[in-house]
C-alpha cells in the first residue's frame, strides 16, 4: 500500500499535472471531426502522438491518463506509448470505466458502467505498464430536482467498488465525479452539489474500506452553469470551489486534480491560478493540480488539422499552454 501512496503523491510534483488523453473512440471522433479530421485507429494514434510524443512534456506532466486502445499503440518513435512515457518520467494511467447509461430509477440521470470484468482488465492494463487508473461519474444539475440522492448514491457505490478493486490490483485510483457545466444553475448551486457529491462519495468509500491515502479526487470547479448568462471571476471560483472541497474531502487523500469541463483554456488557467493561490492562503490540507483534456489540447488540435506539416506549430501551442497551466498551479 505504501508504494501506492508514493505513486499517487508523485503525481503532485511541484508545477506538474496530468494530461487527460483518455477520450473514448466516440469522444475522440467528435473532437477530431470538429476540426475536419476523419477518424480511424491510425488517425487516433497520430492524434495521441501529437501530445505524447512532444519533446519536453516531462517538464510539466507527472502523468497521462490514456484510453485503453492507446496502451497498445506505438508512437512515431516505434515505442509503445506507456514505455516511452515512463522512460521520460511521466506515469502512464488508464481510463477503466466503460462510459455511462441512463439510471433506471431516474432515467434523466446517468450511471457509469464497467465493473463486471474490471479485475481481468486491470491485470492486462498493469502488464501494459499502467500505474494508475480513472473512473468518471457524470452528475447533471437541473434546478433543485437533479441530481437525486439515489443517483448520487449509486454512482458513489460504483466509484467505491472501482477504487477497492483497483487498490487490490496494486494500482492508484482516480475518482472523477464530474459535475457538468451545462445548465442554467448558479455557482452557489454548483458549490453545494460538489459538496454533497463528495460527502456521499467519502461516506460510501468508508463502507467499502477504501484506503483514502492512495485515492486521488478529480473534480469540477464551482462554476455558474454555461447557460446561466453569468461569468464568474477567478476569485469567486476559487473561494467557492475550495469551500466545497474543504468541507467534504478528508485531509488524508493523496491529492485533488481539476478537470476543465468545457472552460476555455484561458479560463481554466486563470481559475486554477486563483485556486492555487487561495489554497496556499487557506492552508488547504491536500496537494492540488490539473488534469485537463480540452483545455490542454484544443488550441493544438485547431492548428494541427490532422496534417503532418502542422505538427511543429500545434506542439508549440500545446507546450505554451502547458507552461501557463504549470505556472498557474505553482500559484
Ligand atoms: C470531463 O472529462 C475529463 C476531463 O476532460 P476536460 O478537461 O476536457 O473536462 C476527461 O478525462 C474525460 O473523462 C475523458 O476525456 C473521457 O471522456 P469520455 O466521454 O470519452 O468517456
Amino acid at each position: 500500500m505504501t508504494d501506492l501512496v508514493a505513486t499517487a503523491r508523485s503525481l503532485f510534483a511541484p508545477g506538474k499535472g496530468i494530461l487527460a488523453a483518455d477520450e473514448s473512440v466516440h469522444t475522440a471522433t467528435t473532437r477530431l471531426s470538429h476540426y475536419g479530421i476523419a477518424t480511424s485507429a491510425e488517425m487516433r494514434r497520430q492524434y495521441r502522438d501529437l501530445f505524447l510524443g512532444a519533446e519536453g512534456i516531462e517538464e510539466y506532466l507527472s502523468g497521462v491518463i490514456l484510453f485503453s486502445e492507446t496502451l497498445s499503440q506505438k508512437g512515431n518513435d516505434k515505442k509503445a506509448f506507456p514505455k516511452s512515457l515512463a522512460a521520460r518520467g511521466v506515469a502512464p494511467g488508464v481510463k477503466v470505466d466503460l462510459g455511462t447509461e441512463p439510471f433506471p430509477s431516474s432515467p434523466e440521470e446517468l450511471i457509469t458502467q464497467g465493473l463486471l470484468d474490471l479485475a481481468e482488465r486491470l491485470q492486462m492494463y498493469k502488464k501494459q505498464g499502467a500505474l494508475f487508473t480513472k473512473w468518471r461519474a457524470v452528475i447533471r444539475i437541473d434546478g433543485d430536482q437533479l441530481p437525486t440522492s439515489v443517483a448520487l448514491h449509486e454512482n458513489a457505490k460504483r466509484l467505491a467498488s472501482y477504487a477497492k478493486e483497483v487498490q487490490t490490483a496494486g494500482l492508484v485510483p482516480i475518482l472523477e465525479p464530474e459535475i457538468l457545466l451545462e445548465g442554467t444553475h448558479s455557482r452557489m448551486r454548483s458549490r453545494a452539489v460538489i459538496e454533497e457529491t463528495m460527502q456521499t462519495v467519502f461516506s460510501v468509500l468508508e463502507e467499502h474500506s477504501v484506503d483514502r491515502a492512495s485515492v486521488i479526487i478529480k473534480t469540477s470547479m464551482a462554476l455558474s452553469g454555461a447557460e446561466s448568462g453569468k461569468k464568474d471571476t477567478p476569485e469567486e471560483v476559487a473561494e467557492d470551489t475550495l469551500s466545497a472541497l474543504i468541507a467534504s474531502v478528508p485531509r488524508q487523500v493523496a491529492g485533488i486534480v481539476f478537470l476543465s469541463g468545457g472552460q476555455t483554456p484561458d479560463e481554466a488557467t486563470a481559475n486554477l491560478a486563483a485556486i492555487a493561490k487561495h489554497a496556499k492562503r487557506a492552508n488547504a490540507p491536500w496537494p492540488l493540480t490539473f488534469s485537463y483534456a480540452r483545455a490542454l489540447q484544443d488550441e493544438a488540435l485547431a492548428l494541427w488539422k490532422g496534417k503532418e506539416e502542422n505538427v511543429p506549430a500545434a506542439r508549440a501551442a500545446y507546450l505554451a499552454r502547458l507552461a501557463k497551466v504549470s505556472a498557474a498551479v505553482l500559484g
